[in-house]
């Protein structure tokens, strides 16, 4: 039991507060006491089950098969049961006057779950049934390439290697097979997903949400339709710099692929972007970067040249944050941890990082290879596991990001000082290119984060017409090519229809995953980015700073992690920035030089789509 939590000062003071006010508290109406009762039976229950759920959570993500399954589909249905138990009776503190630190547990309480169930018998384990189907056919849906199976995470990688568009779209295809195809009951990912709204919405309705997704918009210290402006605004501080990228690229892809593949008054084919999802193209930066500019290196090439393997890069990011200060990653996590795909068994290898026990025991379970786009995403995952390991001696109902971009943005933060400088630190990197080369580190990283900013918004754009009705089952996967089409730039490479179900080939639609975080992170990271470049005296170009070995930038930092949740996400970012707002001008102004040069390049280009 965390007892500073309980300070002795603010409960007598809320009991007087309560005792002033004898009108407005009838005999049964519920007392600060009783909250206080209350707040503690939801932490005791979070320590215990939390730990309990997290492993058997663990047991299915890395050895998928009917057993753990049956488990994990339990223990969603236990937690989710008593998770709108606790939700709805947090409602009854409703008009209770509480000490901030209580108001804001209680307010977290009502929102803790992700997909609320309705109360009435068997909708918990309904929604917990559907939701592991669907989970399960995203990790184990298999794909047949010329006859062979092709593991998942190969495919992946295929996107960003192969130029043959034929090839290309071939396997974009047969990936988004896997949403559609049909099991032996008839149902699919599609039909299940359409299920999974109405139950988790009839969940939320009985809360007081509007629909789940303004219950997912409300998680941000903010009204849900402001937050909803908010991230619009900040979506309109980039997208100047966006169009230029999207025009750009068409650009030289037209060059590298011609007319037929390329024309220049479309929307760009989705296959060509180097990702699966057309997300992130730092990986057709061969077919795109300025010719001019070339930093010499690439970071694969780097890593393969020097026999790193996943291992080894791990412990590299672990090297980095040790470099900051923060103590080394406990023995548990390097014997617990899935660094790389087991061969025996099925898996989820969508990289994550966990805490178990809500203490030392954290993990990252990844398919890791061993190329650039996972030597970013193990500083990613570890980015959580710091975080976590920090907010450790907090509330459980604060043991999480100061909202969910903060937490998407720690290792963000931490690989944006991944220079040509810190790579020749680390042994990796012989020369550090001239500033000759900076158009090129510039457009390398607009790549994979400019392009990024886009999908990052429309992901849950489409979710929150999903669950407000406002797109039908039918009409799910014409809506998704609207917003892909409005917001990136890109369309598929060959015809979709009603039937198809695009976003379910997406990790975070079939798990449920909100995206928004990512966009926030994105924008996030740039603000972190620059004030620990501040902290630590750089004065150079932004894109040439890393704070790796400065203890300054990691004491302010863990003073940022240390507080989770337990104050609005604004106090947190002023711990560490000096600013309580978020704001895409420090992405703007990282990217500037980068900028001037895109919009010359595209002075006689017809841009748009
Ligand atoms: O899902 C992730 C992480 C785990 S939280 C690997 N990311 C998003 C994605 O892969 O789509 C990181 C960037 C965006
Ligand atoms: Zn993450």
């Amino acid at each position: 039991m965390n007892l500073s939590q309980f300070r002795p000062t603010l409960i007598a003071a809320s009991l007087s507060l309560a005792l002033a006010l004898p009108l407005a508290v009838s005999a049964q109406q519920p007392t600060v006491e009783d909250a206080a009762a209350f707040i503690e039976e939801v932490e005791q229950w979070s320590r215990e089950y939390g730990e309990y759920s997290a492993r058997v959570a663990w047991i299915q993500a890395t050895y998928i098969n009917f057993d753990s399954n049956w488990l994990a589909t339990r223990a969603n249905t236990e937690s989710t049961e008593k998770g709108v138990a606790f939700a709805n009776r947090a409602k009854d503190f409703n008009d209770l006057e509480l000490p901030p630190d209580m108001r804001r547990k209680i307010e977290k309480v009502k929102l803790g779950l992700n997909l609320p169930a309705p109360t009435r018998a068997g909708a918990a384990g309904e929604l917990a049934e559907i939701n592991n189907r669907m989970r399960s056919a995203y990790a184990t849906g298999k794909i047949e390439l010329d006859g062979e199976q092709v593991a998942r995470n190969d495919l992946e990688e295929m996107m960003g290697t192969l130029r043959d568009p034929d090839r290309l779209q071939e396997i974009w295809t047969l990936w988004r097979e896997v949403p559609v195809a049909e099991r032996e009951d008839g149902g699919n990912m599609k039909s299940d997903y359409a299920a999974m709204v109405k139950l988790s919405n009839e969940g939320a309705r009985e809360l007081g949400f509007d629909d789940v997704g303004t219950m997912w918009r409300s998680r941000y210290d903010l009204p849900p339709a402001d937050f909803a402006a908010e991230t619009d605004r900040l979506w309109n501080q980039i997208k100047p710099l966006y169009d230029q990228l999207q025009c750009h690229v068409r650009a030289e892809l037209n060059e590298a692929y011609g007319d037929d593949v390329v024309p220049l008054d479309q929307p760009i084919r989705a296959d060509l972007l180097g990702n699966m999802w057309a997300q992130s193209w730092n990986n057709i930066y061969d077919l795109v970067g300025p010719e001019s500019a070339d930093p010499g290196y690439d970071l694969t090439g780097l890593l393969e040249q020097h026999d790193y393997d996943a291992l080894q890069i791990v412990k590299t990011g672990e090297a980095f944050f040790s470099s900051l200060g923060f103590d080394p990653l406990p023995e548990s996590f390097w014997e617990r941890s899935q660094i790389t795909k087991p061969e025996d068994r099925e898996v989820v290898c969508h990289a994550s990082a966990w805490n178990l026990d809500g203490k030392d025991d954290i993990r990252i379970k990844m398919c890791t290879k061993v190329n650039e786009d996972d030597f970013n995403t193990v500083h990613h995952e570890l980015g959580h596991n710091y975080y976590q390991r920090a907010y450790q001696d907090q509330s459980p109902i604060f043991q999480t990001g100061a909202n969910g971009g903060f937490h998407e943005a720690i290792g963000d933060m931490v690989a944006l000082s991944i220079t040509p400088e810190y790579l020749q630190t680390i042994g990796l990197l012989d020369e550090v290119p001239d500033a000759s080369s900076d158009l090129g580190l510039l457009m390398g990283r607009a790549l994979d984060k400019v392009a990024f900013q886009p999908f990052g918004l429309l992901m849950d754009k489409w979710r929150w017409q999903v669950f407000s009705g406002e797109l039908t089952p039918d009409e799910y996967n014409d809506g998704w090519w609207a917003l892909r089409t409005e917001y990136q730039g890109i369309r598929p490479p060959v015809a979709r229809s009603g039937d198809h179900f695009d976003p379910g080939s997406k990790y975070h639609i079939p798990n449920n995953v909100s995206y928004t975080r990512y966009f926030i992170a994105h924008i996030l990271q740039f603000q972190f980015h620059q004030a620990a470049c501040e902290m630590a005296g750089w004065e150079g170009p932004l894109h040439r700073c890393s704070v790796y070995g400065s203890s300054a930038v990691g004491e302010r930092f863990n003073a940022m992690l240390e507080m989770g949740a337990s104050q609005p996400w604004p106090d947190a970012l002023e711990a560490f920035t000096g600013t309580r707002q978020m704001d895409g001008t420090a992405m703007v102004n990282y990217f500037a030089p980068l900028m001037t040069w895109l919009e010359e390049q595209n002075a006689d280009r017809s841009c748009g789509w």
